[in-house]
């Protein structure tokens, strides 16, 4: 019998630390030799010519989730788990959201029940509290967390989500007493709520005008307010989608006072931009998302911050809606306000190719940054490490092979998701994951899907932030070293 259930040969393995020709030997579904040369496994996989990546580990996405105005997503955990993992993902971990006045318990064996059977990858869950009572947060957070639901979101903007500053401490506060990580939507919902009714007061109301009502002062307000939270309570926290170069200004600004905060962007600020939402008729719908797509001047800063350390986290914050749908973008038809168009572009699928695309080959991005931010970080940040986001004896052995030259140009066809467009319908990208292995197992080849939905696992959550006493800060390491300064 052979040594390996099956081997990777020939490849270029590649993590967050190194590159190095290396065959990968897989056994009962983990990593169990790394070596140069390996003998053959029950079944081999040529990789030569190859990467060899950890897979994706996409740390913000949503599926299933209900919008209160009547919207409907329209990928589930089978479509949306299928689009991730032909995108060269192998974790996802989308969002269990606490609606006003339902119990977070309640709210986490609904999703547990939509993703049943359905999800073709492993999957974690971040809470949404929406309703940080003290019955919440004082017996169903900590009961969560011991249970591996280790991550909770919270928004500032959003009627039925948003939370006041007082409320914010509250959550700040149970969160430190119980190790979660807390990932902030940060903006100002005051200044957009006033924005949007002066817009629609002198008739603004297509697409476009959606940007016009979150400028970026919106963004750095809050930005801010979340960041001086943070530091009341002693919690270190995580700021979701950074668009524009004043919040990213913002959070090096807190870095540099020893403060741990952490940030997240997302491909829709380096991929789109303001002239997409501003398209012909009523198209530019397709990319609204919040915050917005900036202007090419904050483009390039925020490809800055993703490079050189102030963001650790690069995720897709799919957010599927179709466009030619009563329950997607056209929710309350196409002359009515931008302010009706449900947020949220999709993207899982084209997350990785993206990046890789425009950072990896044109030089911006080592392939190491690539792998640490779309895999080792998130999976530090969320509890799974080392069990995902690396390639490493004893991780699961969740790979994406790797073909560095293949050129292709994204379509909407060529897409597993179930939404009707993509926003970046025509870009061309060099850099094709060609197959997926998760858990050992062979789930994508070559363009064809090999596993049954429902393979996926539910992965429970080690704390990113174990309790410290309070008053103690740990030290801030250079950046990207947060999950051993956590430990
Ligand atoms: N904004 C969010 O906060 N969530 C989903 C998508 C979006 O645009
Ligand atoms: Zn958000
Ligand atoms: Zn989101």
């Amino acid at each position: 019998m052979a040594e390996f259930d099956l081997t990777i040969r020939g490849g270029t393995v590649a993590t967050a630390g190194d590159v190095a020709r290396c065959d990968v030997g897989i056994r009962d579904g983990r990593i169990v030799a790394l070596a140069a040369e390996l003998p053959a496994g029950t079944r081999d996989v040529d990789a030569t010519g190859r990467l060899v990546l950890p897979g994706g580990v996409d740390g913000h996405c949503h599926m299933d989730q209900p919008g209160g105005d009547g919207s409907r997503m329209a990928d589930d955990f089978l479509t949306a788990t299928r689009s991730a993992v032909f995108g060269g993902n192998t974790t996802v971990i989308p969002f269990a959201a606490q609606a006003q006045g339902q119990s977070l318990r309640d709210a986490v064996a609904a999703y547990h029940a939509s993703a049943d059977g359905k999800a073709f990858v492993d999957y974690a869950f971040h809470l949404i509290v929406a309703d940080p009572t003290p019955a919440v947060l004082g017996q169903e957070l900590p009961a969560l967390v011991e249970k591996g639901y280790t991550s909770l979101k919270i928004y500032m903007t959003y009627e039925g989500m948003k939370l006041d500053d007082r409320q914010i401490l509250d959550v700040f506060e149970a969160a430190r007493a119980t190790g979660a990580m807390v990932m902030v939507h940060a903006e100002n919902s005051d200044c957009i709520a006033w924005l949007t009714e002066r817009l629609e007061r002198e008739g603004k109301t297509a697409p476009a005008f959606h940007g016009t009502s979150r400028p970026q002062v919106v963004e750095r307000e809050a930005t801010h307010r979340a960041i001086a939270l943070s530091e009341l309570s002693d919690l270190p926290i995580l700021i979701v989608h950074v668009s524009g170069a004043e919040a990213a200004e913002q959070i090096r600004w807190a870095q540099g006072r020893g403060l741990r905060i952490y940030a997240e962007t997302c491909p829709q600020y380096l991929f789109l931009d303001a002239n997409d939402l501003a398209a012909p008729g009523f198209e530019g719908a397709k990319c609204i998302c919040s915050p917005p797509p900036r202007d090419k001047a904050n483009k390039e800063r925020i490809w800055e911050a993703l490079t050189n350390g102030v963001f650790q986290v690069f995720s897709s914050d799919h957010a599927p809606y179709r466009y030619d749908d009563a329950e997607g973008k056209k929710l309350k038809g196409e002359a009515a306000s931008f302010r009706y168009v449900p947020n949220g572009v999709p993207g899982i699928e084209t997350r990785l190719p993206l990046l890789f695309s425009g950072g990896v080959r044109t030089g911006r991005m080592s392939l190491s940054r690539f792998v640490e931010v779309t895999s080792t970080n998130p999976a530090k940040m969320y509890g799974l490490y080392p069990r995902k986001g690396t390639i490493a004896v004893g991780s699961d052995a969740d790979l994406v092979i790797w073909d560095a030259d293949r050129e292709v140009t994204i379509t909407n066809s060529i897409l597993h998701h179930d939404v009707d467009y993509t926003p970046y319908e025509g870009q061309v990208v060099t850099g094709w994951p060609v197959t997926v292995i998760s858990r050992g197992e062979v789930v994508v080849d070559d363009g064809a899907l090999h596993a049954e939905a429902g393979r996926g696992r539910f992965l429970p959550c080690d704390r990113p932030n174990p309790a410290r006493p309070k008053g103690t800060r740990a030290p801030l390491g250079p950046s990207g070293t947060f999950r051993a300064e956590l430990a």
